[in-house]
């Protein structure tokens, strides 16, 4: 649910391993913490690809969290004691959470051309036509619409092809006991929390949890949903009983659709309309004052003097006037509905919603798809024909 930046910090290696030194002195020096016949390692690596890893181990702080792991998710305190000793501290992690340096520019044009590109384009013709009867299947049962879908798997992962190369379980043990202390914000709070679900999660699934793979906050799969989100909204939409968000595009499109769905997605309202600002700053302000927060009616846009388009001016409900701005040159808008803030409960930046809204666009039209197509089902087999996948065409 967050962006993979294309490249890791390997900055800060030598700390890592003077972190390490530091550890292996301090477990060492700790007396035993249990006097049990099987001796547990306190450094425990595992196959790791750098030879300055260094593992959480039985550190204080770290058994403190697993025993409140273990308690808020009903776990065997062994068990995520265990998972929490072979968590390995991140450097890049912790790197990857700072904020941009001040006085970067946002840039609309910029951050759209990175996902509405050839390649990701492509992808997403190959990933809709392979999947044309789950988009339509949860487009039926949730209202959101293929395009939409589409278009957030492949800003989030490029239909699986980058789903993250952390381990979800080292993300988050860096983030909760190691969050950067320079940060504008402490959440390691918030990442406990995701780290506990996170257990929970691969407990009840049966899965190691030193294999799942994800982004630097933890999100994992094609649509790089974090625990909570994983615990809250992911279902398992082909119905082989298990919910797999890396390895099954049926269960990844249910997932997206009912995640939206939940946030207030309406069927059949557009996300956006065309808009003019008032030429007064005094309107524009007022307008612009609950940022992405639908607020205000078409009659109310019109009253402060901003235009809208046929279709703005007929919306009922309330809308956002969004601006997305384009470093030194002037900035875009659009009037953002509900559906337009649905977008961004998955990812709370208007620049994400609307790079998902035309990326889905632009595979939509390289699909081509027959508009019966997508609405009336998918099409009937010839007689005597094998049943084939139904997919839009691409001509
Ligand atoms: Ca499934």
């Amino acid at each position: 649910m967050t962006i993979t930046p294309a490249r890791p910090a390997p900055l800060l290696r030598p700390l890592a391993a003077l972190l390490g030194s530091l550890l292996w002195a301090a477990a060492l020096m700790a007396p035993p913490l249990a006097e049990a016949a099987k001796p547990v390692p306190t450094v425990a690596p595992r196959d790791d690809d750098a030879p300055d890893t260094v593992t959480y181990g039985r550190r204080d702080d770290v058994l403190a969290l697993a025993a409140e792991i273990a308690q808020q998710q009903t776990l065997d305190a062994e068990w995520v004691t265990e998972a929490l000793a072979q968590a390995r501290f991140v450097p890049a992690v912790a790197k990857l959470m700072q904020p941009p340096p001040p006085g970067t520019a946002k840039n609309w044009a910029a951050y759209r051309a990175r996902f509405v590109e050839p390649r990701r384009i492509r992808a997403g013709v190959a990933f809709w036509q392979a999947h044309a009867t789950t988009l339509q299947a949860a487009e039926r049962r949730y209202g959101v619409p293929a395009a939409i879908v589409v278009g957030i798997v492949g800003v989030e992962s490029i239909y699986g092809q980058q789903m993250g190369r952390f381990r979800v379980l080292d993300a988050l043990a860096t983030l909760s006991l190691d969050f950067p202390r320079d940060a504008r914000r402490d959440r390691s709070a918030f990442f406990r929390e995701e780290l506990g679900l996170f257990l929970a999660h691969c407990r009840r699934q049966g899965l190691d949890p030193l294999e799942p793979r994800g982004s630097y906050a933890g999100a994992a799969g094609m649509p790089q949903f974090m625990p909570s989100a994983l615990a809250k909204y992911a279902i398992d939409f082909d119905g082989d009983g298990h919910i797999d968000l890396a390895g099954s595009a049926a269960d990844v499109i249910g997932s997206v659709a009912h995640y939206l769905a939940s946030f207030g997605w309406q069927a059949g309202m557009p996300t956006h309309h065309a808009v003019a600002v008032p030429v007064d700053a005094g309107d524009r302000a007022v307008l612009l004052g609950p940022d992405i927060l639908p607020s205000f009616t078409a009659a109310e846009f019109t009253e402060r003097g901003a235009r809208l388009d046929a279709a703005g001016l007929r919306h009922v409900g309330p809308m956002a006037l969004v601006e997305l701005q384009n470093g030194a040159a002037a900035p875009s808008y659009v009037a953002g509905t509900a559906n337009f803030y649905a977008i961004t409960r998955y990812n709370w930046s208007s620049y994400y919603a609307m790079a998902v809204i035309d990326l889905g666009q632009a595979v939509a039209a390289a699909a081509k798809p027959p508009s019966t197509a997508l609405r009336d089902g998918p099409p009937k087999p010839k007689p005597g024909a094998k049943a084939s996948r139904a997919s839009p065409k691409a001509n």
